[in-house]
């Protein structure tokens, strides 16, 4: 049983996020998924049009997603390895290299963005106000 994590806002859910959650998905077993709270957008410097309620209500009907946590920090990712017994750990390539440090507690892998779609592609298409 192989357990995979990933991480992310998951706002305005798109193909773009359901294929990294799907290739994800197929690493393994097991999908568990670290949405970030509204507080740590503020972090991130992001504010999603969704709340973290209503994000994690939306990825937990995606078939690919078998539990969802919430993100509130930086530094929650070894905890969350080691305490979910996590042997996969993925991300989309635009994080490339970000999280080598927990190549000492799993396999780190960095899969191709989709292109030409994006949360913040969706707002300014849409005309909606850059609330960050
Ligand atoms: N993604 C993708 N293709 C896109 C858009 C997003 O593969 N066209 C991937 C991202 O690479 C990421 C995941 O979908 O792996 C979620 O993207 P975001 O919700 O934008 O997450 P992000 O703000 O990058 O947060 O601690 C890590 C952060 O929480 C990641």
């Amino acid at each position: 049983m192989k357990r995979v994590i990933t991480y992310g806002t998951f706002d305005l859910l798109h193909v773009g996020h359901i294929n990294l959650l799907r290739r994800a998905k197929e690493l393994g077993d097991y999908l568990l998924v670290a949405i970030s709270t509204d507080e740590f957008n503020a972090i991130k410097n992001k504010k999603a049009y969704y709340s973290f309620e209503d994000r994690k209500q939306i990825l937990e009907a995606v078939r690919y997603v078998d539990e969802v946590i919430p993100e509130n920090t930086w530094e929650q990712k070894i905890k969350d390895v080691t305490e979910n017994n996590i042997d996969i750990f993925v991300m989309g390539h635009d994080w490339e290299g970000k999280f080598d440090f927990l190549k000492d507690y799993c396999e780190v892998i960095y899969l191709p963005r989709t292109e030409g779609i994006s949360t913040t592609k969706i707002k300014s298409d849409l005309g909606l106000k850059e609330t960050k």
